[in-house]
């Protein structure tokens, strides 16, 4: 009785911790220091909430599952330590059905929860939009990428990125001004198909907290709907030859009347109509009838 009720005023201040504690928890501290997440700012996706809270919610049910066990583990080794005076091997226990079903059932609870919310989140993620506002193509290639605007017919054809060697930049700097960009309307529906011209690329926007695979004839989808107006930086993250590292973009999230701006600008450059196989590496491979006319660029078309 005194116990229990000395263990009620102890959740007094340990409820008042915990709620200051979270009261001062910043935007990146609760969304697990995630990258993307800004104070006062919304997400950069529609769907980014959904993964810093499985990724939340997952490290607090995991930390007390440790809390658990490291606290079994110390009271044990505390409790049944060797005593002054006692030799051999103390009383060995076995087949104890308490402690079996309780290790049995508890990872099974555990591991079947983390993929019924797993699963959840992995199905609104990757389901297509019914209707999407727009279909953008990603091709990569050895070593960057191009983006095709399918609605609108033009294009915009990337190279990889370029050592900055003006006074004062820093050793391995980039020209970020000459790095693709992919343009996205905010608060639109955006398809990304992904393709690649020549070995297994990966698409990555760190801050959406997404990244497919692009495999050369088997196209991949991902469904986006920026929210937020910023750049972001994007990289290759599957090794895919020499300049792999180089194989940096940007995303630039904008206002619906700077998105059809910068899509009139490619058309006014000429870059109009559909990504051909003129970019491929692929294309001066023999047996394709283009090894005699073509030179070997080294796959850095
Ligand atoms: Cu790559």
């Amino acid at each position: 009785m005194r116990q229990s009720r000395r263990l009620r005023w102890a959740a007094i201040p340990i409820a008042a911790v915990t709620a200051l504690v979270l009261a001062g928890c910043t935007t990146e501290q609760l969304n697990g220091y995630l990258p993307g997440f800004v104070a006062g700012q919304p997400n950069v996706t529609s769907k980014a909430g959904m993964v810093s809270s499985l990724w939340v919610n997952s490290w607090i049910v995991l930390l007390l599952v440790g809390i658990v066990v490291w606290g079994l583990i110390i009271w044990c080794v505390v409790v049944y330590r060797r005593r002054k005076g006692q030799t051999g091997l103390p009383v060995q226990l076995r087949y104890n059905m308490p402690i079996e079903i309780f290790y049995t059932i508890v990872p099974l609870v555990l591991v079947l929860g983390f993929f019924a919310y797993t699963a959840k989140a992995q199905d609104a993620i990757e389901r297509p939009w019914a209707s999407p506002d727009e279909t953008i193509l990603v091709e990569g290639k050895q070593w960057s990428f191009d983006f095709q605007y399918t609605k609108e017919n033009v294009y915009d054809v990337g190279i990889q990125a370029q050592a900055d060697t003006s006074s004062g930049a820093l050793p391995g700097a980039v020209v970020e001004s000459a790095l693709p960009t992919l343009y996205l309307p905010v608060n639109k529906k955006i398809t990304i198909e992904l393709e690649s011209r020549d070995v297994i690329h990966s698409f990555w926007v760190p801050a959406f907290l997404y990244k497919k695979d692009l495999i050369p004839g088997h196209p991949n989808y991902m469904y986006v709907e920026p929210t937020r107006i910023g750049t972001y930086e994007g990289k290759c993250a599957e090794l895919c030859g020499e300049y792999h590292s180089a194989m940096l973009f940007q995303v630039k999230v904008v206002s619906g009347a700077d998105y059809t701006a910068y899509l009139t600008s490619l058309k006014n450059k000429g870059y109009t109509g559909t990504l051909d196989n003129t970019y491929n590496r692929t294309a001066t491979d023999p047996g394709t009838g283009a090894e005699a006319s073509t030179s070997d660029n080294g796959g850095q078309g």
